[in-house]
Parts: C-alpha cells; structure tokens; sequence
C-alpha cells in the first residue's frame, strides 16, 4: 500500500465516522415530551395548564444536575401548585401504587426533589431523612411556563447508581388535596427517563474527531515514512 492509499483510507474512515456521529446524534435526548391535557383521570384538582407538563428535562453537566420542566400555562397560575421530580438513585420504587388511589405503576423513585412557583425548593430522601435538605432559592428560577433549577449532584447521594445512572419522573401536584388525587400528570408516562449527559456535540465534536483524524493521518505519515526508509 502507498503512502497516498494509506491516507486515503483513514481519511475515508474518519469522514464516515463522523457522518454515523451526525445521524445518531453526538449527544443523548435532552427533553422528554409529554402530550398536553393528558390529566389522570384519578385527579380531582382543577385542571389548569400550570398543572400539565409539555416537557421536561434533568440533564448531568459534570457535577451539576439541571432540572426543568415546561408547562402549559405560567406557573404559579394555580395557588399552591408545585412540581416534584422522583429521582431513583439506586432503590427507587413503586411508592404510588399502593396509595389512594393507586397511581405511577412504572413510575419508580427513592427520593423527591421538590420546585414550587414562589422559588423554594426541597429535597426530600425518603431512605435517610438525615439528607434531606431545604435547596437554595436562588439555584431556582421561573420564566413564564418553564421552571428550571441546577444543583451540585452531590445533594442526591447514590443509593446504588452512578449519578450518570440516575433515573426520574414529573409529577405536578397540588397542595390544597390530600393524597394521590392531588396528582395531576406523569412525565413520562408510566416509566422513569434517564438523565440525559452532554457529549461534545455539533461543531466542537467534529472538530474535535477532525483533529483526530488529522493526528491518526500525521502519525501514519511518519510510520509509513519510517518503514520506508
Ligand atoms: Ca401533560
Ligand atoms: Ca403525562
């Protein structure tokens, strides 16, 4: 093979690598979307859009793990609404199913993180009440319909899972009903999403498998150049 052939074909490898990278997608779905006024038909609250979820998201940036929901009305129109994210960290279970009524099969969790619309916050460990911890408000903000909050991970202990692990669900509740009717809506439905990890994506990604390729194509220059003389 000569040196030309040689090169060619790594070129070639890294072009099409790259192409699989941009058709799959660099990076794991941010967002998950729920379909609007899908209220469970065990809630008995008004049924407001602050209290139906569009969209949602719990993304793990290094050490920070961002949360966000989208509704379909501003939040904070509905008094005593708030949003709660299940998180399973390793012995997440059932907790609704067998309360009343029965709600969230498929929806597994071992601790809350808690976001209310006057910009407080809790997280609540209901394996080791000792974690449980009042969240900073100002790690918390509202815009319109979207409620969004970003916290040291190290707030949520593992109880099994590496963080990247972590696993969650949304629910709205509201605060002036008692028990499981209080909930209005799961997201997603029936099933817990997994925290979505960035991965060097778009532009800085190519460049960076470019850069690559270039060294691979620099290093076999020099190999081929070496075996030949
Ligand atoms: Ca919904
Ligand atoms: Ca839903």
């Amino acid at each position: 093979m000569t040196v030309k052939q040689a090169l060619k074909l790594i070129l070639s490898g890294t072009i099409a690598f790259a192409a699989t990278l941009l058709l799959h997608g660099v990076a794991q779905a941010a967002s998950i979307t729920d379909p609007a006024g899908d209220f469970l038909f065990t809630y008995t609250g008004v049924q407001a859009g602050d209290l139906d979820v569009l969209s949602s998201e719990v993304t793990l940036n290094g050490t920070q793990l961002f949360f966000s929901a989208t509704l379909a009305a501003a939040v904070g129109t509905t008094p005593s609404a708030f949003y709660v994210f299940g998180l399973d960290r390793g012995q997440g279970t059932q907790r609704f199913v067998t309360g009343t009524p029965s709600v969230g099969a498929g929806v597994v969790f071992d601790s809350v993180v808690i976001l209310r619309p006057d910009g407080t916050g809790n997280f609540n460990d209901l394996l080791n009440s000792a974690n449980s911890i009042t969240l900073n408000p100002a790690s918390i903000s509202i815009s319109g319909s979207q409620i969004s909050a970003i916290f040291d991970v190290s707030l949520f202990p593992s109880t099994g899972f590496a963080a990247v692990d972590y696993t969650w669900n949304l629910w709205p509740r509201l605060g002036s009903i008692s028990g499981n009717a209080a909930i209005s809506d799961f997201a997603p439905d029936a099933s817990n999403a997994s925290v979505a990890v960035p991965e060097p994506s778009g532009i800085a990604g190519l460049l960076a498998i470019g850069f690559g390729g270039l060294m691979m194509v620099g290093r076999t220059r020099r190999i081929l150049n070496v075996s030949k003389s």
